[in-house]
C-alpha cells in the first residue's frame, strides 16, 4: 500500500536548506547564461512588467503586446529553452502527486521595487495540475485569494528555500507578490528574489 500522495495546498518552509539553495543558485547561473533573464510587456499596453522573466524546460511562458503563450523558444535569443534542473524535477516527483513530468519553470526575478498584481493562472490545459513555487532570496509578501477577485485574501510571508504547492482549488485562486523584503537574505549576489514556478502545460 501507498499513501495517498497530497495534491491541494501545501506550504513546505525551508524545503531547500541553505546548502540546496546554493546549489540550485549555481544551477540557475549556468542556466541564465544561456536563457537571459528579459523584461517582457504587457498585452496591447507594451507597458514592461516590474520583473524579469526567463525559462527552463519544453514550454516557457512568454507576454508580449500579442498577447500571453507557452512557447518552446526564448523570445530574445530564438534558442530552446534549456532542461529544467534535476532538483526541480525531483521536487515535481515527491510534491506534485501528478502522473506526469513539468513542461515549464518560469523564472521571475524581483529587483528593488519590483512586484506582481493579483492574477490567476489559466494558460494551460494541465489545470488539474498543481503548481509549485520555490523562493529564493529575499523573502516576499505572497497574497493569496480565492477563485474571484472578491474573495478575501490572506497574507503568506514565503522565505529563501520556502516551496508552496498551489492544488486542487488554489490552483484556480488569484494570487499576486505585494512586495519583495529588501536586504533579509544573502543569497544572492546583489539582494533580489528569484521565484520558480513549475507547471504542466498540456494535458498527458
Ligand atoms: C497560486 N509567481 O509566476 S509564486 C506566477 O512569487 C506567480 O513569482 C509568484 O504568481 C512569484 O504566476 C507567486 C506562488 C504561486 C504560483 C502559481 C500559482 C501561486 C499560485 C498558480 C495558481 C495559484
Ligand atoms: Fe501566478
Amino acid at each position: 500500500m501507498t499513501a495517498t500522495p497530497e495534491r491541494g495546498f501545501g506550504w513546505y518552509p525551508g524545503r531547500f536548506d541553505p546548502a540546496a539553495q546554493s546549489r540550485l543558485l549555481a544551477d540557475l547561473k549556468t542556466l541564465l547564461a544561456a536563457a537571459p533573464l528579459y523584461r517582457p510587456t504587457m498585452p496591447v499596453s507594451g507597458k514592461p512588467f516590474s520583473v524579469t522573466m526567463s525559462n527552463a524546460g519544453p514550454l516557457g511562458w512568454v507576454s508580449d503586446r500579442r498577447g500571453y503563450r507557452y512557447q518552446a523558444q526564448h523570445p530574445r535569443t530564438g534558442l530552446p529553452w534549456p532542461p529544467i534542473p534535476d532538483a526541480l524535477l525531483a521536487l515535481w516527483e515527491a510534491l506534485s502527486g501528478y502522473p506526469a513530468p513539468p513542461e515549464a519553470c518560469l523564472i521571475n526575478r524581483y529587483d528593488a521595487g519590483a512586484r506582481l498584481g493579483l492574477h490567476c493562472d489559466s494558460d494551460e490545459a494541465a489545470r488539474d495540475a498543481p503548481v509549485l513555487s520555490v523562493s529564493l532570496g529575499d523573502t516576499a509578501v505572497f497574497r493569496l485569494g480565492g477563485p474571484s477577485r472578491k474573495d478575501p485574501t490572506r497574507s503568506i510571508r514565503l522565505n529563501s528555500g520556502d516551496v508552496l504547492r498551489l492544488g486542487g482549488a488554489s490552483r484556480q485562486a488569484y494570487h499576486g507578490i505585494d512586495r519583495v523584503l529588501g536586504g533579509s537574505s544573502r543569497l544572492l549576489p546583489g539582494g533580489g528574489r528569484i521565484n520558480l514556478t513549475l507547471r504542466r502545460v498540456t494535458l498527458p
